[in-house]
């Protein structure tokens, strides 16, 4: 089964996909690409969208986290990335559509606002990639990349605010799937790989890390992907991040 996966280094989803190639025991050739640039590539190598993971796997073109887990589960259905019963497939579905649609976007902006603000720490996300240029002479020319991508993100102080504000909901419901055990048990499906990802994400940056790594949530994340790269020393405001002071522990 010839296999390509294109990712952005350290792009939560494209961990989730690489993630799920792995799980399925599915060799596979990765593709790193720039943000922004990644758009003209995809589209240059023929998928219809602009957005990593994009896998090309048995002659077909399959985009985005979500489509990815069902093609790879169609394709390959031992280990399975859904539970066999039907009301346990439909509580992971919705688990998935949630790190999916509500989780990662957030992450993803305050991510980029806190490059934007200082690109050094951008370095470490792509440790160990081959973006196909040295790294160093990459991250000369990163800053025009990360204004783009920061707006193409819309990453502005008053979303970011409002992500961070938001943070604790989202965490609380990470730590209800866990309960639920929706995720996060012996056998791990597709919505721990989508969710895990944007927490692991989330907790590369030091002004995040504390209020989540004693959750579950962060349990989770370190199990599911213990050396996620990158990390961002503390930047964000100190009154934007006044929401997450208290968080409750494992
Ligand atoms: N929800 C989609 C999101 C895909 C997405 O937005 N990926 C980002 C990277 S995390 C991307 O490709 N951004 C384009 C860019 O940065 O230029 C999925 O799970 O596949």
């Amino acid at each position: 089964m010839a296999t390509r996966l294109y990712v952005i280094p350290a792009s939560h989803p494209s961990i989730a996909a690489e993630l799920m190639l792995r799980h399925k025991g599915i060799a596979y050739k990765r593709t790193d690409l720039l943000p922004v640039i990644s758009k003209g590539v995809l589209r240059a190598v023929g998928f219809p969208q602009v957005t990593v993971p994009a896998l090309k796997i048995d002659g077909r073109k399959v985009q985005g986290s979500r489509p990815i887990s069902k093609e790879l589960e169609r394709l390959r259905p031992d280990p399975s990335l859904f539970p066999a019963d039907a009301d346990r497939r439909a509580a992971v579905e919705e688990a998935e559509r949630f790190g999916d649609e509500e989780l990662q976007h957030p992450i993803r902006q305050i991510l980029w606002w806190s490059i934007k603000k200082d690109n050094k720490p951008l370095r470490s996300y792509s440790e160990g990639a081959k973006i196909g240029l040295p790294l160093g002479l990459a991250m000369k020319t990163a800053a025009p990349i990360v204004a783009l991508a920061a707006r193409f993100n819309e990453a502005s102080d008053d979303n970011v605010r409002g992500d961070l504000a938001a943070l604790p909901g989202l965490l609380d419901k990470v730590d209800g799937y866990i309960a639920a055990g929706t995720i996060g048990g012996d056998q791990l499906n597709a919505a721990d790989f989508q969710i895990a990802t944007s927490i692991g994400l989330a907790m590369t940056l030091d002004d995040l890390r504390p209020a989540i790594e004693r959750r579950p949530a962060g349990a989770l994340a370190k199990r599911v992907v213990p050396d996620y790269p990158g990390t961002t020393p503390p930047i964000l405001p100190a009154a934007w991040l006044e929401p997450l002071r208290g968080q409750p522990v494992a």
